[in-house]
């Protein structure tokens, strides 16, 4: 006979049923923190219990990128490549016994189920940062220069090839240490520079203004005393170069595991959960990343 739980924490008895033999563990893992692992391409999270001898881990095939974006991954649970196991230890059992390729030969498990059948379900929620010198929620979910990468992780929002970290009030002229409060506007059009594609007015795109193709119109300087050439209207040679340069952002991800219609299975014994909350876990990876847009 098969059992449905609903589950709502990891506290509850453990209890399947096959012709009259009842089987209890303790199963209590509320306390205890979801942990991590990662393979080339495999991810392991697992939970230890409270008395360090039972744990429950989740092993899955993925993409190396699962971490960068936003998103709900799905993976179906096979027992081969995807599955849950329950194991019971006659001894403490640490983190180390997960992540190293190795398996320490001590505790050894005296039971074991195994998750064959179910939905693992990982929520990864990726929050970006440009660091361009606005603040993320001060950008918006514009696009500015339409590259595909919104303006609160797109380091050069106009899309000019100037960083829009140069094209603020760089030199806090007003004191108020806000770079939003009074933009450079190099050609008064009251578009700010860090949102003008063409910053001198001069009617040729400041991206165009790179006579070297460097993909840095900072560094292309007829008249030093007026500066470069995408800032100095009397200068206006064109140099058609439609290409973005390369573009960074940091990034810091949250996860939230939950496992559905589980089924875990040792020998005769079956015993089905509707839904089972593995945890979460804050800043799983963070780190940069790096992209060219195309154009
Ligand atoms: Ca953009
Ligand atoms: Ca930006
Ligand atoms: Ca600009
Ligand atoms: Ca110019």
């Amino acid at each position: 006979m098969k059992r449905l739980l609903g589950f709502f924490l990891l506290s509850i008895l453990f209890i399947g049923c096959n012709d009259g033999d009842v089987i209890v563990t303790s199963f209590s893992f509320e306390d205890t923190n979801l942990q991590f692992c990662t393979g080339s391409d495999s991810y392991l999270f697992f939970k230890i219990n409270n008395a360090d001898t039972e744990s429950i881990s989740l092993l899955f095939q993925g993409d190396s990128d699962i971490f960068f974006t936003s998103d709900t991954t799905r993976v179906t649970l096979d027992g081969t490549s995807n599955y849950i196991n329950f194991r019971i230890y006659n001894g403490q059992v640490s983190s180390s016994y997960f992540c190293n390729e190795v398996p320490p030969t001590t505790p050894q498990a005296i039971d074991e189920y195994l998750g064959n059948s179910g939905v693992a379900e990982l929520v990864t929620i990726a929050s970006y940062d440009d660091l361009d010198g606005i603040d993320s929620d001060d950008e918006g979910l514009l696009d500015t220069d339409e590259d595909g990468i919104l303006n609160y992780f797109d380091f050069d929002d106009d899309g000019d090839n100037v960083p829009t970290l140069l094209e603020l009030d760089t030199e806090n002229a007003d004191g108020d240490n806000n770079p939003l409060t009074n933009p450079k506007d190099t050609d008064g059009d009251s578009i700010p520079d860090y949102l003008d594609d063409d910053d001198d007015g001069d009617g040729v795109l400041t991206r165009y203004e790179d006579s070297d193709l460097n993909l840095d119109p900072t560094n292309d300087i007829d008249d030093v005393t007026v500066g470069p050439n995408f800032l100095n209207p009397k200068v206006s040679n064109s140099y058609i170069l439609d290409i973005y340069r390369e573009h960074s952002f940091d990034f810091s991800t949250n996860i939230v595991l939950k496992i559905y219609n589980l089924v875990l299975t040792n020998g005769k014994e079956q015993i089905t959960y509707e839904t089972l909350i593995l945890g979460s876990i804050e800043g799983i990876q963070a780190g940069t990343l790096l992209t060219t847009p195309n154009f």
